[in-house]
């Protein structure tokens, strides 16, 4: 192949992803509760031992370029968006109004803010820090996030406690730092009642994200299972307003089944909001594009979800590597990323209406004849060939993934 010129580059991507095909219309990809995150967009493709490659990008073509692609929902911390020596000041609110005006005029809505409590040196001792001033501004923080929420129309606001831990150990009561880091969401909570109620709106949903590994050298609520143990605890004052945003690879990077972490959260009621991406186990927070490495595992997650009636935010909270240009960003990555998740949904629908993994299921729960109840060997051998229908489900499940129940067997 000849060498390709640099001005005609784009267009031969653009040429290969229209070859693609399978691309979903914005309108389609509207319909979905699909919510594209500023930071997302914006990463440069720069990371501890790595230089940025993308030019920096503002939140009106960030927002021009999701509308366009039919993502109809749009997330934000408020560093994104607002510099922290201007946070709670007139300049805050020009942005905030600036922030309106791109929602507006590209028919997006903001779902989701979040208080950036992990990047700015400030929370070098993590926002619940001994020093009552990092604590009392971390409530000024939340709380200002809460107030940009409302006046940006989100339902949810978002709280990643990355730096709530530790690089040396013994230096900090982790149990004090827990009480402390509680104190900043009961302000969240009061303060979101407080506004809710001036402006006659619904009160946020507070949505706990937990990370197991990293900025910390160690994390106080590494998984979202810990973070259930703290909403539990008693130390919050509204524990029926906080919930969870578990993010699928922070759950696969512990070692968790992705699928099960979440079941935990739905039977207790607390599944909030969910970070889609995808990635490696026991690896770093690498953030790939959804179903790019595990599509078989992100089909049982949907076909869980969509069989409890998960109608909360998908969040696209991944990151474009750093091969992908600019260009790029909105030619490739967003649009496929939704479209995997939107061809892994309809897939979902499928499997749940698939007549052989219907009849096996109902057969396994059936079970075999009744034989004496206190005869183990009686009682599994009554079942034994029903067992084999575990293998048979797993199988009917990569052919409904990979078409082959359409008729296709591979053979050349
Ligand atoms: C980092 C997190 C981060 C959060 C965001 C929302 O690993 O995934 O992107 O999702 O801060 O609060
Ligand atoms: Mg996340
Ligand atoms: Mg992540």
């Amino acid at each position: 192949m000849n060498p390709i010129p640099e001005n005609q580059q784009q267009a031969f991507v653009s040429r290969l992803m229209k070859a693609c095909g399978g691309a979903y219309s914005p309108e389609v990809r509207r319909k979905y509760f699909i919510s594209g995150p500023q930071w997302a967009a914006a990463y440069q493709g720069q990371a501890l031992f790595h230089a940025p490659t993308r030019p920096e990008i503002g939140f009106q073509e960030i927002i021009r370029k999701y509308s366009e692609i039919g993502i109809g929902y749009w997330t934000t911390h408020d560093t994104d968006v607002i510099p922290t020596y201007a946070m709670g000041t007139d300049r805050q609110n020009e942005i905030v109004a600036e922030i309106q005006k791109a929602l507006r005029d590209n028919g997006v809505q903001c779902s989701m803010v979040t208080a950036e409590t992990f990047h700015h040196a400030v929370w070098s001792a993590s926002p619940a820090a001994e020093a009552p001033q990092v604590r009392e501004y971390a409530k000024f923080r939340v709380c200002n996030t809460v107030d940009i929420g409302h006046e940006l129309g989100a339902s949810f606001a978002v709280y990643w406690p990355g730096s709530l831990g530790y690089y040396v150990q013994g230096a900090i009561d982790e149990t004090q730092t827990l009480r402390w880091y509680a104190e900043a969401l009961n302000a969240a909570c009061d303060r979101d009642i407080e506004v809710a109620q001036k402006n006659d709106r619904q009160t946020l949903k507070h949505c706990l994200e937990a990370k197991p590994f990293e900025p910390q050298a160690e994390i106080l609520l590494p998984t979202s299972d810990a973070m259930l143990g703290f909403i539990a605890s008693g130390l919050l004052t509204h524990p029926e307003m906080v919930g969870l945003n578990p993010e699928y690879l922070h759950e696969l990077m512990w070692g968790a089944a992705p699928r099960a972490a979440l079941a935990r959260a739905l039977v207790a009621g607390k599944l909030f909001h969910f970070d889609i991406n995808d990635g490696y186990r026991l690896k770093h927070d690498v953030d790939i594009g959804v179903g790019l490495v595990n599509p078989l595992d992100w089909l049982n997650v949907l076909v869980l979800l969509r069989s409890h009636a998960y109608n909360g935010p998908f969040n696209l909270d991944y990151k474009p590597p750093r091969t992908t240009s600019q260009f790029g960003v909105f030619e490739v990555s967003f649009p496929t990323a939704v479209d995997r998740f939107i061809t892994l949904w309809e897939i979902a629908g499928e499997v749940m209406t698939d007549p052989i993994i219907k009849e096996a299921m109902d057969a396994l729960k059936a079970g075999g004849p009744l034989v004496d109840p206190r005869d183990a060997d009686a009682i599994f051998a009554s079942n034994r060939e029903l067992l084999t229908l575990h293998e048979l489900i797993a199988h009917r499940l990569v052919q409904i993934l990979l078409g082959l129940h359409r008729g296709r067997i591979y053979s050349l």
